[in-house]
């Protein structure tokens, strides 16, 4: 019994810490990952954004789908930001995030839950939920990049 619970434990640790311990040949790696994660969240998110802003006509269909790949990609970026992946290519990435490794992931974590909101309010269409969703988001990125990037 005792070693059947050892053994699921185990398990469940590894399933849990795969993702957050992903490793790269080399910090060059998990720098262009996570830049490139971000950038094709980024791209997504000003999609939708454009249309909140009434800068682009309304699409239901375009905001559903690139708010879909926003919010898978928001999940991407923080495996790759693991100790000694501060330089090793040019990266606005400041110190702090692996000195207040706390807020920054709760930072992170709050910009992937307003990302599924976005995700949930573009699948009903409803653009006034739309708006306040993008805003919400907006707020996330810009309260990290103020803290964590330089
Ligand atoms: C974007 C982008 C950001 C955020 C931020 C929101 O589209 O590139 O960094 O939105 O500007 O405040």
């Amino acid at each position: 019994m005792k070693k059947l619970v050892t053994l699921i434990l185990a398990s469940a640790a590894a399933t849990l810490s795969v993702p957050a311990m992903a490793q790269f040949a080399k910090p060059e790696d998990a720098i262009k990952y996570r830049q490139s994660s971000l950038f094709v969240m980024q791209q997504n998110f000003a999609r939708v954004a454009a249309m909140a802003a009434g800068r682009v006509p309304f699409d239901a269909k375009v905001a559903a789908e690139s708010a879909e790949v926003a919010a898978y990609m928001s999940k991407l970026p923080w495996a790759a930001f693991g100790d000694g992946t501060d330089k090793g290519a040019p990266t606005k990435a400041k110190a702090e995030i692996w000195t207040d490794k706390a807020k920054f992931n709760e930072y992170a974590e709050k910009m992937q839950g307003d990302m599924n909101k976005l995700n949930a309010a573009a699948k009903t269409g409803n653009l006034d939920s739309i708006k306040a969703a993008v805003g919400a988001v907006g707020g996330s990125c810009k309260t990290c990049h103020d803290a964590f990037r330089s």
